[in-house]
């Protein structure tokens, strides 16, 4: 079998033109609707469309590239907004620091990670009429789940720190995937496709931007730890040009949890692009999926469409052959529980659901000494990490986060991502029609105590302290929220070893669900990569 992994640079930047002007053109517009070519309307009856995408992340992006660039016409279904065109200020996102309406997902006040600052209320905002903003919190029992909402996906909110996983990790979580094919050819592609790039040494050892990770660096080496620096997909070199001033600020303007208005290479500028651009490819926007079932050969998709401020402005449905699901860990397992649960995929396998993780996340912060100040001005592009990943009991690869607010806070944030082998399941709530979590409270103490030793070890050897003020109820370690959901259609268990849902032809799972909800690093990067190795097995398949 021949796998399709690349395109031609020129072909590539061709179609990315025609890519990103029909982005441009449906923006202004004020389109539900992205292509290049005008494809047919779905409001008059049930339309039927070869290939359906579902989702606009990481998974879908790639499939719906190699999908349109194998002259399939295929429709990609997105619940959230295309967020291109600017707001009244001139910008398309709002700011961390000053989020208006823009910021959140359908609620009436921000929901940041850190609830206070100095024990205050005053990090998180009223935000008036609910509206279909760009950042989610999906709130279960013991555990809130972060994503991104919009054409994109959570490219839009993310850090867009792209590190490699290490292998042998790799191999544990998903010891079926021929790691030599993954780490020689897939790893590769995907790091190109999404631009993925370093900061420049020279740049990180000066920069004011990011004194906050130098110390941290240090108090981190001075506890005897490893430190490494992270790729990224934003452009380090349109960071530096923002130091100067010689364009707008993004980074440096505390922008990222509520999108990043320059310098983020996010999905839309991308694959997303290409596949628009390759003239098969169809987005719909503010449209979701609600029910999938299957008539004959085909599957039936129950659809809604939103105006941004939530009204209901269309019902119907979409038939399609073959169906990729890329709604992410929660969308996806939540699509595919409700089929089985219904009866409308009674034969879908009791594996759905389940090999959920957080990816062992867990955010705490300490308190530096008054000589370690970590400077005003802060990216909010993280670089640096403390790699503990190869301690025996405790492994834990921590990243150095900004707290940008402007002004001296003395204290160093992190993010931990740590090898919790605990798992959740997901379950199907018919009383209010939607997935439901189950996560006991003590399934995150194995990600806690991982963060606590290696951060009890640089308190004590550098003299320092926790800090109790920023999460709430005087807590040094967050664990009951996450960025990285994982898992719930579990590559080989509930689907075959390339996401091939078990029980059904043609139904295919494309995103972050495929990963048994722990990779050891920030997942995209292997999201997008197993994407391209899965799409390539099942193209030759297709009509
Ligand atoms: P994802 O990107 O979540 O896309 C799923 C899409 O499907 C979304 O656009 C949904 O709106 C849409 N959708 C869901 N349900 C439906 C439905 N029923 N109908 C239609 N559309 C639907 O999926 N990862 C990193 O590797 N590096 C980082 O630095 C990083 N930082 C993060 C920071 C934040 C604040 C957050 C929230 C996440 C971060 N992540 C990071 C995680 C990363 O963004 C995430 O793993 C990927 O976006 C998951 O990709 P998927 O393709 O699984």
């Amino acid at each position: 079998m021949t796998e399709q992994i690349e395109t031609p640079p020129s072909a590539i930047s061709r179609r990315r033109f025609a890519g990103l002007a029909a982005f441009s053109s449906a923006a202004a517009l004020g389109l539900t609707q992205v292509a290049t070519a005008r494809s047919a309307d779905a409001s008059r009856g049930r339309e039927f469309v070869p290939a359906v995408v579902v989702g606009t992340g990481y998974g879908s992006a790639v499939t719906a590239l190699r999908l349109g660039e194998a002259g399939i016409a295929t429709t990609m279904l997105e619940m959230g907004q295309l967020w291109t065109k600017p707001g009244r200020d001139g910008k398309v996102f709002c700011s961390t620091l000053n989020p208006d309406h823009r910021s959140m997902w359908f609620a009436r006040r921000t929901e940041a990670p850190l609830s206070t600052f100095l024990w205050l209320d005053v990090v998180n905002r009223d935000l008036g009429r609910p509206y279909a903003g760009v950042l989610d919190r999906v709130d279960f029992d013991n555990m809130g789940v972060y994503v991104g909402r919009g054409v994109g996906g959570g490219s839009l909110v993310n850090g867009g720190m792209a590190p490699t996983p290490e292998r042998a990790y790799f191999e544990r979580m998903l010891p079926r995937v021929d790691a030599d094919q993954m780490y020689r050819r897939y790893f590769p592609l995907a790091r190109r496709m999404l631009g993925v790039n370093s900061i420049d040494p020279r740049y990180l050892e000066k920069t004011p931007a990011y004194r906050y990770a130098r110390v941290s660096r240090k108090l981190a080496q001075q506890a005897g730890f490893r430190t490494t620096t992270i790729p990224n997909v934003y452009d380090f070199r349109y960071l530096q040009r923002e130091e100067r001033r010689q364009v707008p600020r993004s980074a440096l303007a505390g922008e990222v949890l509520y999108g990043n208005n320059h310098g983020k290479q996010s999905l839309d500028k991308n694959y997303l692009a290409d596949a628009v651009g390759t003239g098969k490819v169809t987005i719909r926007t503010l449209t979701k999926v609600l029910a999938i079932r299957r008539e004959r050969d085909d599957y039936v998709l129950t659809l809604e469409r939103i105006d941004p401020w939530g009204k209901v402005v269309w019902r119907g449905e979409l038939g399609c052959r073959h169906l990729f699901l890329g709604a992410g860990s929660l969308g996806t397992t939540e699509l595919l529980l409700r089929a089985r649960e219904t009866g409308a995929l009674p034969n879908l396998p009791a594996a759905i659901g389940r090999g959920w993780g957080p990816n062992g996340n867990v955010m705490t912060a300490r308190a530096n000494h008054l000589w370690d100040w970590t400077g005003p001005l802060q990216s909010t592009i993280p670089t640096v990490a403390v790699d503990n990943w190869h301690d025996p009991i405790h492994p834990a690869f921590a990243e150095i986060a900004p707290l940008p607010v402007g002004l001296e806070t003395w204290a160093s944030l992190y993010l931990a991502i740590t090898a919790n082998p605990e798992r959740g399941r997901m379950v199907f709530d018919h009383v209010h029609n939607k997935a439901k979590l189950l996560w006991g409270s003590g399934q995150s103490n194995p990600a806690i105590q991982s963060a606590k030793a290696l951060f009890d070890k640089i308190n004590r050897s550098t003299g320092t302290t926790y800090r109790h003020d920023l999460f709430g109820n005087n807590e040094r370690f967050a664990a009951d929220f996450c960025y990285h959901p994982l898992g719930g259609c579990v590559l080989g268990q509930a689907t075959d070893n390339h996401g091939r849902v078990k029980g059904y032809r043609n139904l295919y799972v494309t995103d972050g669900s495929l990963i048994p909800g722990s990779i050891g690093v920030n997942p995209f990067l292997t999201i997008t990569a197993l994407a391209e190795r899965n799409i390539a097995r099942h193209l030759p398949t297709l009509p």
